[in-house]
């Protein structure tokens, strides 16, 4: 691992192509959730600054940024993700630093995935046409498109800059203007996009980043403004229905990427040594705090017992410690209070009469930081509340099935539906059973495989709309139908 400077950014709001200077009553701490240091401050928007934001982004759509052609939007698009790549070590080292996530993680996953974000919107617009129909010679029907205009993009902790450019990218692609605001638990890689979207040539208002929290800050002021289109937002289930209810009254339009309780279904005739091997990464990477990570896990009893000697021995090996150490496989969750949420759905999986078979505590060589051992647990009934309710942490549950038509019954008894993964050598089978899970994406035989073209998104109340290739259009633009009589 090459040698970075270890040293968060002060946070300011980046609004009409500017940083603007922060009042002194205005700043939040920034902290390192490895190390419980703090890493710098953040300047809490005011409902003005945000108002501010809107109106210039408002501006932008109709000025400079309107004149300019798919092709020259394609090429700025390209150039802020080759600026990301050029600054790839400094993106993950503010992202590790924030997150508490493993430096080799943010640089593998989330920097290198959030450059090509813009890599691949910079090429997939410019193959992008219209609909036309010729109605039996009496008229001609066509469509055209127009940017969907100020889209606000309100933003998790999970995956900081993946998950932001995974709405910016197809955002600028589509001629449109973006208010973001990052989580206020990991504000610094939005901070330093703002500026490489200025170098690439971004003209003023068309990317403006807010900082703050979601209730009577910047989320709820964004949420609720009438000048905002469309509102993307990543998140919880129920922040989702908090918004849904501000942005109601001027009816915006929303892409919601909501909760999950994913589950992995693995059949007896799957290959053992490789579903270990992935297992490990669907329940424990990021520190679980992935919203795809598959944290109930149905293994047909024949193969139970050699399936957990083998992922508990494998969960065993992973190093939990300090993310910029190049061994480390296991980083700190994200803070205190979501520490403290994930260490009590532990000590409830105890109450509720389940076994602890690895972790379910925090381990005794760190002192300082919110760590927790990754934890595997059996032995709890389907309606246990680890089972049913989403923990967001290094915790998965395991139980055995016996046929086809229970395990999917247990996969689908849930409120979410957003990933699951199925592993079996069976043809059939991963056909039958893939069309039966109530889930907006479904992997048979591999976890987190993605290809950006593909629909992205939850079912139930993991989600509302899908975002990705063309589905990302048609939330970031506007469509017209145009009727030429013959
Ligand atoms: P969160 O809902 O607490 O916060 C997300 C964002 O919403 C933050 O920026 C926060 O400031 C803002 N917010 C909070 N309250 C708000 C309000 N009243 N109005 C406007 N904005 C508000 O979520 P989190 O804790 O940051 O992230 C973890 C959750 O996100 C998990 O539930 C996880 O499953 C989910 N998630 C889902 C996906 C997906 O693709 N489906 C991806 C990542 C995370
Ligand atoms: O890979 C993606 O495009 C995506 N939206 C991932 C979301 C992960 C949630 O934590």
């Amino acid at each position: 691992m090459r040698q970075v400077q270890l040293k968060g950014i002060d946070c300011r709001n980046f609004i009409n192509g500017q940083y603007v200077e922060a009042a002194e009553d205005r700043k939040f701490l920034n902290i390192n959730p490895a190390t419980e240091e703090v890493i710098g401050w953040v300047a809490e928007a005011t409902q003005d600054e945000v108002d501010f934001a809107v109106k210039a982004a408002k501006a932008a759509v109709k000025g400079e940024w309107s004149t300019y052609t798919v092709k020259q939007r394609s090429q700025i698009i390209r150039k802020i993700g080759d600026l990301i790549l050029e600054n790839l070590e400094q993106f993950a080292m503010l992202e590790a630093l924030d997150t508490g996530k493993p430096y080799a993680l943010a640089m593998e996953m989330d920097i290198k995935r959030a450059a090509h974000n813009f890599h691949f919107f910079a090429d997939y617009v410019t193959s992008l046409g219209n609909e036309a129909y010729n109605q039996d010679n009496i008229a001609l029907h066509y469509t055209v498109t127009r940017p969907v205009g100020v889209v606000a993009m309100i933003n998790p902790w999970n995956l900081p800059l993946l998950l932001l450019t995974w709405k910016l990218a197809p955002c600028l692609a589509a001629g449109s203007t973006a208010v973001m605001k990052p989580a206020e638990l990991t504000p610094m890689t939005a901070t330093m996009l703002a500026e490489i979207c200025k170098q690439a040539g971004v003209p003023n208002g068309v990317v403006n980043v807010v900082h703050g929290f979601g209730k009577d800050s910047a989320g709820a002021y964004l949420s609720e403004h009438p000048l905002v289109d469309a509102i993307t937002f990543t998140g919880e289930t129920r922040t989702g229905t908090t918004i849904m209810k501000a942005a109601a009254p001027t009816l915006k339009k929303v892409s919601f990427e909501l909760g999950g309780k994913n589950p992995a279904i693995i059949f007896a005739d799957s290959d053992i040594d490789e579903v270990v091997e992935t297992t490990l990464h669907s329940s424990f990477r990021n520190q679980g705090q992935v919203c795809l990570c598959a944290s109930r896990i149905y293994v047909e009893r024949s193969i139970m017992d050699e399936f957990l000697q083998k992922f508990v021995a494998r969960t065993e090996e992973l190093v939990v410690g300090d993310p910029f150490d190049a061994n480390t496989n296991i980083g700190a969750v994200i803070g205190k209070e979501h520490y403290e949420k994930v260490m009590r759905y532990i000590e409830i999986a105890r109450e509720e009469g389940g076994t602890i078979l690895t972790g379910g505590k925090r381990p005794a060589h760190m002192e300082k930081g919110y760590f927790i051992e990754p934890t595997i647990v059996v032995g709890l009934d389907e309606n246990s509340r680890c089972v049913k309710e989403e923990i967001f942490g290094p915790v998965v549950t395991v139980w055995p099935f016996d046929s086809e038509e229970e395990v999917i019954g247990y996969a689908n008894d849930t409120t979410y539906g957003l990933g699951a993964t199925i592993w079996t050598n069976d043809l059939r089978r991963a056909h039958r059973v893939a069309g039966q899970i109530e889930s907006g994406i479904v992997w048979v035989n591999t976890w987190y495989l993605r290809d950006l073209r593909t629909p992205f998104g939850g079912m139930k109340q993991s989600g509302i709309g899908r975002e990705g290739g063309a589905h990302s259009f048609e939330f970031y633009c506007e469509q017209s139908n145009v009727t030429i009589k013959l």
